[in-house]
């Protein structure tokens, strides 16, 4: 079992990070403070008097952001043993400067309009995307209330009864409940997964009409939500979360245009007339089982153009870096893990970097997160970018239908999707 306090929060300095950092829940954090944590640095103890404040505030409200703190990091005895889970064989040797390699983005600034932010986001959006696929997104605009309702919409959605979550048993278009053993990451390029994925999800997309006229049409992808029935507000709840997240990530797409040399405005066509959006509400339970090859969710890379991640305080995720070690990403409250997916890097011709993850929960407690996935409308033709080619580097992949790559994608990883599937999903399925 890993320290579930770990090394990030002893700190160097003595100060222990994470309780600068719940310093700033709730508040516009600045990025120098959190950078300052990270790096343990002694200045990081100056704003410690507002924790005392905040914590009395906090035990009154669930605990949604409180310090992942975990860790995946080889000690002396660290080297690689057989037997030994894939995340440690190949952790990282140095947590905490591993952790910095995913930066801290504050879009405050740009959200509120200041001259030249948009460019300064761009910026740093380029340089993580191209060197990790992974950045930590501050001041992103969401509500707490919105984001703790939510979390509190899942736990109350996954302790229904078993026979009542699979009445939603996931369909075609992936919405619905999807029990734990029912999908595998065989589409993963990273690892050869043998074993079925041990969380339970419940997924959610638009929440559309009846008289929907793709509902109506049966246009794949464009289908309805399933809902228990009798709980109109964990509909509302979710249903305000998914909103919120929709338009955070609108909002981030300028940045991600001109990272690229782009216009800003040109992903927002792609974006229009109900985005491809799906919002994963994840249960984790304890994991009876942590042997070689048994994940929560095995490492894979996401389909998505962007995912936003948000975590509750139960470690659990890993992500590989592109040293090829699994380094466990610390919690940082106010903000949200953001990656790309694989849209992203087949769009910029490979320039950005769609990262592995997966989650191992051997906390022995119960772990919850909520992935938003935000995609281009399934319609879209996804072509290399004009400024991603040229003479010396050719478009890597032919244009393609999004519709098309999700299907696809889906077909490999989940058990219930009908047409050709991959032989590892055919085995993992038996
Ligand atoms: O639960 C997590 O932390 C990650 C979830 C994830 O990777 C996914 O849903 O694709």
């Amino acid at each position: 079992m890993r320290d579930r306090r770990g090394r990030f929060a002893r700190g160097r300095s003595g100060n222990p990070a994470g309780r600068l950092l719940l310093a700033g829940e709730g508040e516009a954090l600045t990025r120098k403070a959190v950078e300052l944590a990270l790096a343990g640095d002694p200045r990081a103890s100056r704003p410690l008097g507002v924790v005392d404040a905040l914590k009395a505030r906090r035990r009154s409200r669930p605990r949604v952001a409180a310090a992942d703190l975990g860790d995946y990091s080889r000690g002396a005895q660290g080297r690689r043993r057989s037997g030994m889970h894939l995340f440690k064989q190949y952790a990282v040797e140095d947590h905490d400067a591993a952790a910095r390699a995913i930066p801290v983005i504050d879009y405050g600034p740009y959200f509120a309009g200041k001259r030249g932010a948009l460019e300064c986001v761009a910026a740093e959006v380029a340089r993580a995307c191209e060197n990790v696929g992974f950045f930590y997104a501050l001041n992103h605009g969401v509500a707490d209330a919105v984001i703790e309702r939510a979390f509190a919409a899942s736990r109350w959605f996954h302790a229904l009864a078993l026979e009542q979550k699979l009445a939603l048993r996931i369909n075609d278009n992936n919405i619905g409940y999807l029990p734990i053993n029912a999908s595998v990451q065989s589409a993963s390029t990273v690892h050869k997964a043998t074993r079925p994925n041990q969380n339970e999800s419940f997924f959610v997309s638009h929440d559309r009409a009846p008289d929907h006229p793709d509902v109506i049409a049966g246009k794949p992808l464009r289908g309805r939500n399933q809902w228990p029935s009798g709980l109109p507000r964990l509909r509302a709840d979710m249903m305000a979360y998914f909103a919120a997240l929709g338009a955070m990530c609108d909002r981030m797409l300028p940045p991600f245009a001109v990272a690229l040399g782009l216009r800003p405005d040109y992903f927002d066509p792609f974006f229009a007339n109900e985005a491809h959006a799906n919002l994963r509400f994840l249960h984790y339970p304890p994991q009876e089982t942590v042997e070689d090859d048994t994940f929560g969710q095995g490492p894979h890379t996401d389909n998505s153009f962007m995912t936003a991640l948000a975590r509750t305080e139960v470690p659990g995720l890993a992500v590989r870096l592109p040293s090829g070690q699994w380094l466990a990403p610390p919690i940082i409250p106010g903000t949200f893990l953001i990656n790309l997916g694989n849209i992203m890097r087949r769009w910029s011709n490979d320039r950005f970097l769609s990262t592995p993850h997966g989650v191992l929960n051997e906390s022995g407690t119960d772990r919850y997160s909520i992935a938003y996935f935000h995609s281009p409308n399934p319609d879209s033709v996804i072509e290399c970018l004009p400024t991603c080619t040229g003479a010396d580097n050719p478009p890597r992949y032919p244009p393609a239908v999004y519709r098309d790559l999700v299907l696809e994608f889906y077909r490999a990883n989940y058990f219930h999707q009908r047409g050709p599937r991959s032989e590892a999903a055919a085995q993992a399925a038996e």
